[in-house]
C-alpha cells in the first residue's frame, strides 16, 4: 500500500513537471501570458433588394459594392436579393423607412412618390446623353435631391444608371406616334410617364416590374419601355416582337440605404459605405453603357426587330411630349427643372 502511494506521488510529480515544461515552451519570449483568442466580430446584416435579375449590370454593381465594402470593414454582412424578392421599388423604399430592409436601388420614377422634387428626372428628352446626366446627378443638384431623402428616413448615397428607355411591343413596328395608337403599354408608377405615353397616343397602365414579364406573356399589356440592358437581361424578346429606339427618357437609379442603418454606422463604416457605393457606381455605369450600346444585335439574334428612328421620326415623338413640360413643371419641380436646364446649357 505504501509502495503504491509512493508510485502515485512520483507519477503526479512527473506529470506536473512535464506540464510545466510544455507551458514554458508555449509561453511567448519575454514570459508574457498568451493573448486570448479574439472574440468573433459581430456583423450587422445589410439586405439589399432590386427588381432586376442577376444578369443585369445593376446586380453586378451590387456584387462589386459587397466586395469593396468587405475590403474596408468586416462588420457588415451584405446580402443581395434580385428579381423583386423583397418587393417592388416602392415597397422596398417603404422597407427602408420601416427598417425591414437596409438597401435598394430604384429608378428615380417611383421616388417622386416620396419626394416630389425627384420628378424633375421624369421629363422626357431632358438629358441629351449620359455625360450630361452624370454632370447634373453627380453635381450640386443631384446631391441636394439625395439629401432631401433623409427627411423621409432614407439615406441617398449615389446615383447609378438605368439608362435611356426604349419602347417594345408584341405586334406593331412603331415608327411614328400614330403607330402606337391604342397599344396598352406598361409604365412605371409615375404620373409624368403615364402622361407622356398618353400624349404619344398609347393606352398606358402602371405596373410593378416583377409582374411585367407575365403580363407581357399573357398579353395583359402589349408592350413596355425600358433600356436595352433590361430588355435583354429579362429576355423580353421571348414575348415581344419589336423594339423601337425611342430613347424618350434617361432613367437614373438611386443607390439608397435606410437612414437608421446609416445613423447606426460608425464614422469608419459610413466612409466605407460611401466609398464602396461610389466605386460600384463607376463599375455599374461602365457595364451598363457597354450593355446598352452593344446588346441591340443580341435582341435581333433572338428574333426581335429593332427599329432605329431617323432624326425626323425622333422629333415627331418629342413634339408630342413637349406639352408635358407645361403640365407638370409647377412649384419646386419647376425650380429644379429650371436649374437642370441651365446646368445643361452651360
Ligand atoms: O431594380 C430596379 C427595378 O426595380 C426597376 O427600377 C426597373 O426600370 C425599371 C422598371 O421599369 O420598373
Amino acid at each position: 500500500m505504501k509502495k503504491a502511494l509512493a508510485i502515485l506521488v512520483m507519477l503526479t510529480l512527473l506529470v506536473g513537471l512535464f506540464a510545466g515544461c510544455t507551458t514554458k515552451q508555449e509561453a511567448p519570449v519575454g514570459g508574457e501570458t498568451p493573448a486570448p483568442a479574439p472574440a468573433p466580430v459581430e456583423k450587422r446584416v445589410m439586405r439589399i433588394g432590386i427588381g432586376l435579375n442577376e444578369d443585369h449590370p445593376q446586380y453586378k454593381g451590387l456584387v462589386k459594392f459587397k466586395e469593396e465594402l468587405s475590403k474596408r470593414v468586416d462588420t457588415i454582412d451584405v446580402q443581395l436579393f434580385a428579381n423583386s424578392a423583397l418587393g417592388d421599388d416602392r415597397t422596398m423604399m417603404e422597407g427602408l423607412q420601416l427598417g425591414t430592409q437596409e438597401g435598394t436601388c430604384p429608378s428615380t420614377a417611383p421616388i417622386g412618390n416620396f419626394v416630389e422634387e425627384f420628378k424633375v428626372f421624369d421629363f422626357p428628352y431632358l438629358f441629351p446623353n449620359e455625360a450630361a446626366a452624370d454632370k447634373v446627378l453627380d453635381g450640386e443638384i443631384g446631391q441636394e435631391l439625395l439629401d432631401s431623402l433623409s427627411a423621409k428616413g432614407i439615406k441617398g448615397l449615389v446615383y447609378w444608371e438605368n439608362g435611356f428607355r426604349n419602347l417594345t411591343n408584341r405586334q406593331v413596328e412603331v415608327r411614328t406616334p400614330a403607330d402606337m395608337k391604342g397599344l396598352k403599354i406598361r409604365t412605371m408608377e409615375n404620373p409624368i410617364h403615364l402622361a407622356v405615353f398618353r400624349a404619344f397616343g398609347a393606352n398606358p397602365t402602371p405596373m410593378a416590374f416583377g409582374e411585367l414579364f407575365t403580363a407581357l406573356q399573357q398579353k395583359t399589356v402589349d408592350g413596355q419601355e425600358n433600356p436595352i440592358a433590361t430588355i435583354h437581361a429579362n429576355k423580353f424578346y421571348e414575348v415581344q416582337g419589336y423594339t423601337t429606339l425611342t430613347k424618350h427618357l434617361y432613367s437614373p437609379f438611386v443607390f439608397m440605404i435606410s437612414q437608421k442603418f446609416w445613423d447606426e454606422s460608425t464614422p469608419e463604416e459610413q466612409k466605407a459605405l460611401m466609398e464602396a457605393a461610389t466605386i460600384a457606381r463607376d463599375e455599374e455605369r461602365k457595364l451598363n453603357r457597354e450593355a446598352n450600346s452593344s446588346l441591340a444585335k443580341e435582341l435581333v439574334a433572338n428574333g426581335m426587330k429593332v427599329v432605329e428612328l431617323t432624326a425626323d421620326e425622333q422629333k415627331a415623338f418629342q413634339d408630342k411630349a413637349t406639352p408635358i413640360y407645361a403640365e407638370f413643371a409647377k412649384g419646386k419641380i419647376a425650380e429644379y427643372l429650371d436649374r437642370v436646364q441651365k446646368e445643361l446649357a452651360k
